[in-house]
């Protein structure tokens, strides 16, 4: 059983995961990454799915051209989890690697 954040919890990474934002009428968040190319975006999208398989949890996303942007939410727990804050950490990693 997965469960969801404490209000302290979602505060404190919510903190900690710059320009992530809680999204409006949902237990989620939010972020829009922008990068050089379409190759540099999908570049990143692969890594990100890699993770995303490993951790078995799985982001909500959209693409167009250099620009994606990704909702993570758990689905089992119809709201934000310890195992969104995790992914998000490696979405950063992976965007400030690939962007630098
Ligand atoms: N991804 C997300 N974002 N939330 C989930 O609850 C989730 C997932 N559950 N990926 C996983 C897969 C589950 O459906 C499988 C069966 O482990």
């Amino acid at each position: 059983m997965i469960e969801k954040l404490t209000p302290e919890a979602r505060a404190a990474a919510l903190a900690e995961l710059a320009g992530w934002s809680p999204v409006e009428g949902r237990d989620a968040i939010h972020k829009v990454f922008r990068f050089k190319s379409f190759s540099q975006a999908w570049g990143f999208m692969n890594r990100v799915a890699l993770a995303a398989e490993k951790l078995d949890h799985h982001p909500e996303w959209f693409n167009v051209y250099n620009r994606v942007e990704i909702t993570l939410s758990t689905h089992d727990c119809n709201g934000l989890s310890e195992r969104d804050v995790k992914l998000a950490k490696r979405i950063e990693a992976y965007a400030k690697e690939i962007a630098a």
